[in-house]
């Protein structure tokens, strides 16, 4: 039979995750059987996504920031290209957090759930919660100051803080431009390959994620067959697919009003890109289609997007923060956490982060969601609640992910006037 491609298979292990639950949970050692003999490989699966998090921050935000040392030739569009790119990141996140509090997904599961989901990922949930609680205790200084590590090492640790490793990779990257060329070659060259290795890790991982899925979800119905629980994840997709289509119009409105490109334009311009980015959820792999229409068929003179497009692919993905912040506010709700207004503020500043630091492959999102979480006091056992429906909502993400650059490289050509 031809290799069925990686999202079928994932979509194919999350049906038989759920029939194969709800058939053993019909005999009574049933639950048990797939506590005991299950469930530790979806907690396998979801430890390998929570593993690679802290190395792929280092990796691709030091390779990043230390890639920026050619902006200085092209500084004009550089600083125009990043600080577009940042603004929709943090308007895609305000949206998705405006979207899930209105919807509030959480609501759909029952009080006995919540506590049965706060029992069994007990040892993770209640120290989040009570570190959140400690948080709201801080002084007005006090996130600013977490944000600065001691101890990288600490701050690596499985507890730390997400905040302060990506401010270590981040300071680390621009020493590296500020060191002579001879020095940061080999540095550089070092984390390049470092990066390499760690996106072939991903790779290898999501290749499992048929398995984490299957596992995920027949614990999931083993442990708390109530359909509240697919209701409230039902809702909680609805709410990454309303902010996604939401940022769609967005793009096309920007475009029309800052380029005066009619929006059927736009769209034909770039559907061939988005249809491969909604099959690949890769905008790595699809960024040699995205160079093309937006040169051919959207006129963006061959310049701009060369230099807008690799860095959009790697830094700007407006779907995928969007998701990060509905996921982390969606998984607060299911552990009956309200969060303030000050750690939906962190959010903002997290997921934007948080999907700088994503890498352009399938499942990045997902891992990076890891650092919004850890950041804000979440636990991170919710992961497990919302990865059985990842793999759809990451096809989505990273349409909109290429829609988002192909819409910026052609307001920063119009700025520049390269646009045809
Ligand atoms: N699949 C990633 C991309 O290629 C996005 C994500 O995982 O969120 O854009």
């Amino acid at each position: 039979m031809k290799k069925l491609a990686l999202h079928w298979q994932i979509l194919l292990g999350m049906v038989l995750g759920v029939l194969f639950a709800f058939l053993f949970i019909q005999f009574d050692w049933g639950k048990q059987f797939i506590i005991d003999w299950i469930k530790p490989f979806g907690n396998i699966f979801i430890n390998l996504l929570k593993l690679i998090a802290v190395p792929l921050i280092l990796a691709s935000l030091i390779k990043g920031v230390s890639d920026l040392k050619d902006i200085s030739k092209l500084s004009k569009m550089g600083g125009r290209t990043i600080g577009i790119y940042l603004l929709t990141t943090v308007f895609a996140v305000s949206i998705g957090l405006a979207v899930v509090n209105i919807i509030k997904p959480g609501k759909f599961i029952s009080e006995e759930t919540r506590i049965e989901l706060v029992g069994s990922y007990s040892n993770d949930a209640n120290s989040k919660i009570q570190a959140a609680e400690n948080q709201k205790k801080a002084g007005p200084l006090q996130a600013l100051e977490d944000i600065v590590p001691s101890n990288i090492i600490g701050a690596a640790s499985d507890n730390g803080n997400m905040l302060q490793v990506i401010f270590f990779a981040i300071f680390f990257g621009i020493a590296l431009i500020l060191i002579p060329v001879e020095s940061s070659t080999p540095v550089k060259a070092f984390f390049d390959g470092f990066n390499e290795a760690i996106l072939k890790m991903i790779d290898i991982i999501m290749l499992a994620a048929p398995f984490g899925v299957f596992a995920l979800l027949a614990s999931l119905v083993a442990e708390s067959p109530s359909l509240d629980l697919f209701e409230a994840l039902f809702w909680y997709g609805l709410c990454v697919i309303i902010g996604l289509s939401l940022m769609l119009g967005f793009y096309v409105l920007i475009v029309f009003i800052i380029t005066g490109k009619k929006p059927q334009f736009f769209i034909n311009g770039i559907a061939p890109a988005q249809l491969l980015a909604f099959s690949t959820s890769s905008s790595a792999a699809t960024l040699p289609v995205t160079m093309e229409r937006v040169v051919d068929n959207l006129g963006v003179d061959d310049e701009v997007a060369s230099f807008v497009l690799p860095i959009g692919a790697t830094i700007n993905m407006d779907g995928t923060s969007l998701y990060q912040a509905v996921a982390a506010v969606f998984i607060a709700q299911a552990f009956g956490m309200d969060l303030s207004f000050g750690v939906q503020l962190g959010i903002i500043a997290t997921a934007t982060l948080a999907s700088i630091g994503s890498a352009a492959v399938p499942g990045a999102g997902m891992v990076m969601l890891v650092i919004v979480l850890a950041q804000a006091g979440i636990p991170e056992a919710g992961l497990a609640l919302i990865f059985a429906i990842d793999r759809p909502l990451d096809m989505c993400r990273t349409t909109v992910n290429v829609t988002g650059d192909a819409a910026v490289s052609m307001v920063v050509a119009k700025s520049v006037d390269k646009l045809a």
